[in-house]
């Protein structure tokens, strides 16, 4: 795959996971050091006001600008930037979550915590370069993201994000949370782990009403989010995918490799397994 600008928070994509409780007031400075000279800000789902905070926080190129925000209601919520024009600077990779948790946290513990989220690229093909060869990096398309014709869609803001180089790690026994958001800018994401089950699923990110038990997809729209437990017992590679299944094929594919004893009580075989050569959802 090819190169390219993203813009971000702090420097990564998605931006940092904040966590915060009811009750808590965000101070939030934002300082714009962005040398093209766009302005930027912070809408916050989990801010209630008009804007999301977004007119009390844009800032031009070296301006700081400072606003608070009490949250008044739990759960997990997306933040972006939405200063103009808003679409370009999600597709660019200005977003991130923010878990408000209750007064007294509804959500039990767990052994591993994960932070996810999807989004999507529209690109330029590339440009030739003096040297005659196509160049490695690709801009952004305004054409194809009006069209809401994905070239790419990642988590993590990367193809390599969560590669087989790279997987998530858990052992058997353990139980593990996925904060998973969905930042767009257009697709809805139908969340899924092959070989996994829902344990719990606080949908829409809601942690107040009773979670769903034992789901297997649940779907994401963009500017959402969820969170998912699930219980590891058997050890082996997970896939994480949106069960839009083509988008494989655009590099939305992640793995989550879980260590510990065979568990042939629950999951066996008489032959060995036996995947298919080169195949991506069952490494
Ligand atoms: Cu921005």
């Amino acid at each position: 795959m090819y190169k390219y600008d993203v813009w971000t928070f702090n420097d990564s994509v998605p931006g940092p996971f904040i966590r915060a409780r009811v009750g808590d007031i965000i101070e939030l400075n934002l300082t714009n050091r962005d040398e093209t000279g766009n302005p930027h800000n912070i809408d916050c789902h989990a801010f209630e006001g008009p804007g999301g905070g977004a007119a009390l926080t844009t800032a031009d190129l070296n301006q700081t600008k400072t606003a608070r925000f009490r949250l008044l209601y739990p759960g997990l919520f997306v933040y972006h930037c939405a200063a103009a024009p808003v679409p370009v600077h999600i597709a660019n990779g200005m977003y991130g979550l923010i878990y408000v948790q209750p007064e007294y946290d509804t959500l039990s513990s767990v052994d591993k915590e994960f932070y996810i989220m999807q989004s999507e690229f529209y690109h330029e093909p590339p440009e030739k370069l003096e040297n005659g060869k196509l160049s490695d990096k690709v801009k952004f398309s305004y054409p194809r993201a009006l069209d809401e014709t994905a070239n790419v869609v990642v988590f993590n803001g990367k193809e390599s994000a969560l590669s087989r180089d790279a997987p998530l790690k858990a052992s058997t026994g353990d139980r593990i949370r996925i904060y998973f958001g969905n930042a767009g800018p257009n697709l809805i994401s139908s969340f899924h782990i092959i070989g996994g089950i829902f344990e719990k699923l606080y949908r829409d990110g809601d942690v107040v009403s009773p979670p769903g038990r034992f789901v297997q997809t649940t779907i994401v729209p963009p500017g959402g989010a969820t969170i998912v437990d699930m219980k590891m017992l058997v050890p082996g590679t997970y896939t994480i995918l949106d069960h839009a299944i083509f988008r494989l094929d655009k590099c939305l594919v992640g793995y989550l490799n879980v260590s510990g004893k065979a568990r042939p009580d629950i999951y066996a075989s008489i032959e060995p397994p036996a995947p298919c050569v080169g195949c991506k959802l069952h490494p």
